[in-house]
């Protein structure tokens, strides 16, 4: 329990957040309608990872890249670390990808068929290979396994193969390494989806043991749901492994965490400190996962992490121990008022001093603008093939 916190705490708990970025976040996006392509683009991981450097240089928060298997496949992956380090960042979560090959039109670890699945478990395999070189230490889990019509598929055989698969990948990872399953309750497949709700995730975790846990990306539910309840219910339980931050207004928009409803993140933010999911030791990871089809995509990243910075400090000011008073009074408005004085709370001057205290502009997005690395990387990276969603 905490009353309202001083400056100088909101400063220090604000020093233990580290927020992680998607390497694909950086490649060119769109839609199944268009991708739009910007100059500039990576053509490769290591040019991923230069523009990683770029958001964690001006925000301070977003020391790990995250990594998508095999779109960033690389020759080695110990000279991708080692550029990573050299930039000042580390590589984190090895994401698998079994949604885009021709074998995987029926589903992948769910698979009626045994030898499309033991293809996706052997990929599994590969990627816990790479977390080893990486020195990754988790292993992010989602499918697009499903069925497009009742009566396709037997869901309950389709679970059982599930089960079996995570099972025998569960096996392969290390002691310090956990497996992350991530949810989403629709698409690719559009009736039924093998983990798509944080139950199902939890009853397929829960089976593994304690180095499995389940990941929430915030744009993986349906309008209304309150998921701040299921932050609260997974911390709970000690099963929030980590987040996949985005926002949405429709379906799974990948925008800007925080951009379609930062009351949200805020409820969100204030679940994740009160239920002890909040910074470096425990245990849960904050990524982002996020697309830029139409902005610019390394501004894109520091605005996200900023709003992330900023939903986190107001949720910090949360006065608890009054309101905990106010909620065993049944004082429903104090409670609510107490909450909402904390959301309503502008928290822009005293970002702008932490980072001015670690020597940081106290406007990142303003500062990378003026720095003219847009411009250099539109010069400098001619010709190659931009790296794109898949690649
Ligand atoms: C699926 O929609 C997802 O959220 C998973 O995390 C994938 O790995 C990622 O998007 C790909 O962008
Ligand atoms: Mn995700």
């Amino acid at each position: 329990m905490a009353g309202k916190i001083s400056e100088q705490q909101l400063f220090e708990q604000l020093d233990d957040q580290a927020i992680e970025l998607p390497s694909w976040a950086f490649g060119n996006s769109g839609t199944r309608f268009r991708v739009f392509g910007s100059a500039g683009v990576p053509r490769n991981p290591f040019e991923k990872i230069e523009d990683a450097a770029q958001v964690h240089k001006y925000s301070g928060i977003a020391p790990t890249v995250a990594l998508h298997y095999p779109w960033d496949k690389v020759d080695s992956f110990e000279e991708l670390r080692k550029h990573a380090n050299g930039l000042g960042v580390e590589l984190g979560t090895i994401n698998s990808n079994t949604f885009q090959d021709e074998e995987y039109k029926l589903g992948s670890l769910a698979h009626r068929d045994p030898k499309v699945r033991q293809r996706a478990i052997d990929h599994h395999f590969d990627c816990i290979d790479v977390m080893n070189q990486t020195g990754s230490s988790d292993l992010k889990i989602w499918l697009a396994d499903g069925s497009n019509y009742p009566g396709q598929d037997d869901m309950r055989t389709r679970q059982d193969n599930l089960a079996d698969s995570l099972e025998k990948i569960y096996a392969r990872i290390g002691s310090n390494q956990r497996l992350v399953l991530e949810y989403k309750f629709f698409e690719p497949a559009f009736y039924h989806t093998d983990v798509p709700d944080w139950g199902t995730a939890l009853a397929q975790v829960n089976a593994l043991g304690e180095r499995a846990v389940v990941c929430l990306d915030t744009g993986h539910h349906a309008p209304g749901t309150n998921i701040e309840f299921i932050v609260m219910q997974l911390l709970r339980l000690g099963k929030l492994g980590s987040f996949d931050f985005n926002s949405r207004f429709y379906a799974d928009d990948d925008l800007i965490v925080g951009a379609a409803d930062p009351f949200q993140l805020f409820r969100i933010m204030y679940e994740v400190i009160r239920g002890g999911g909040y910074g470096a030791k425990s245990g849960v990871a904050f990524m982002l996962d996020q697309c830029h089809n139409i902005e610019d995509k390394i501004p894109g990243q520091i605005r996200s992490v900023i709003n992330v910075q900023a939903m986190t400090a107001r949720a910090l000011l949360v006065d608890r121990d009054s309101l905990d008073q106010a909620q065993k009074a049944g004082d429903v408005l104090a409670a609510n008022d107490l909450f909402m004085d904390a959301f309503y709370t502008d928290v822009r001057p005293a970002l702008a001093k932490w980072r001015e205290s670690k020597g940081l502009s106290p406007d990142p997005v303003e500062a990378f603008n003026s720095s003219g690395y847009l411009n250099s990387i539109a010069e400098s990276r001619v010709g190659g093939q931009q790296a794109g969603w898949g690649a």
